[in-house]
């Protein structure tokens, strides 16, 4: 019998991925073999590091500088009109590093996701491991959401935690939270490929199709 494939070109859905920095969650994604096709890669930094992976998988790049424009409004119109020459069926944010105002999250609402350093809804915005470290928290995280106009706000599809150390520094558990996004972005992005995720009646749940839930318990410190 003939090999058929489960996501043929038809039905493959199609994404475009937004970065600002070094891309190591770009790279993840494209080296995940995703039941999708990254269509393009785009920058809001010509200097973005990421861009060169890019390039080495044979994606297209290009580069929208919100410094080529005046205000926040005309700087996402430009990059409206990038992503929607891909006509993608989503739009990842990865490092991303614009906050991206209610216009543009509607023209995207429900096809839009991000991954963010801490476990929401603690730690939105910025240097998210030094707030939690200050804070002495005993673990910490990432998160995968839909982006709405409440900033780090939107349904969460995925979390991972890990523990925090008696010795941390924001590098150090940054680099342990990280280890862990390059897991959940993935999953996060084939369950969106596959229609496994949907939203709750009030929309601010997303509940998950055809998976199961067995998770594991984690305790900082351990118990002794
Ligand atoms: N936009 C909306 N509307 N909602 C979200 O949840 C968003 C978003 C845009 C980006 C990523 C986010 C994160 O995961 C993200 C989520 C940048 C900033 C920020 O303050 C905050 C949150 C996030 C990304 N950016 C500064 C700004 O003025 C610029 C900082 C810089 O360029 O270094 O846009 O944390
Ligand atoms: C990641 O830790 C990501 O979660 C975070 O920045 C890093 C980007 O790394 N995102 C934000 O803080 C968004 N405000 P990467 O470019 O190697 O994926």
């Amino acid at each position: 019998m003939r090999y058929k494939p489960k996501f043929d070109n038809v039905t493959r859905k199609s994404i475009v991925i937004l970065i600002s920095g070094r891309g190591s969650n770009m790279q993840a994604l494209l080296e995940a073999n995703l039941p999708c096709r990254v269509a393009a890669v785009i920058s809001n930094r010509a200097d973005a590091p990421g861009l060169a992976i890019a390039e080495r998988h044979g994606i297209a790049t290009q580069v929208v500088s919100h410094r080529d424009y005046p205000d926040r409004e005309s700087f996402e119109a430009a990059l409206a009109v990038a992503i929607d020459r891909y006509q993608p069926d989503l739009v990842a944010l990865a490092g991303f590093m614009r906050i991206l105002t209610p216009n543009f999250v509607a023209r995207y609402q429900g096809r839009l996701i991000n991954i963010h350093p801490s476990l929401l809804p603690a730690y939105g915005g910025l240097d998210t491991h030094a707030r939690a470290l200050k804070d002495g928290v005993k673990i910490h995280g990432c998160t995968v959401h839909f982006v709405t106009s409440d900033l780090d706000h939107g349904p969460i599809i995925i979390q991972a935690a890990v523990p925090v150390l008696m010795n941390d520094t924001p590098e150090t558990l940054a680099a342990r939270v990280l280890r862990e996004e390059h897991r959940i972005y993935p999953q996060a992005v084939n369950w969106f490929c596959r229609d496994y995720l949907r939203l709750d009646a009030d929309g601010k749940k997303v509940l998950l199709n055809r998976v199961e839930q067995p998770g594991i318990t984690l305790i900082a410190p351990g118990l002794k």
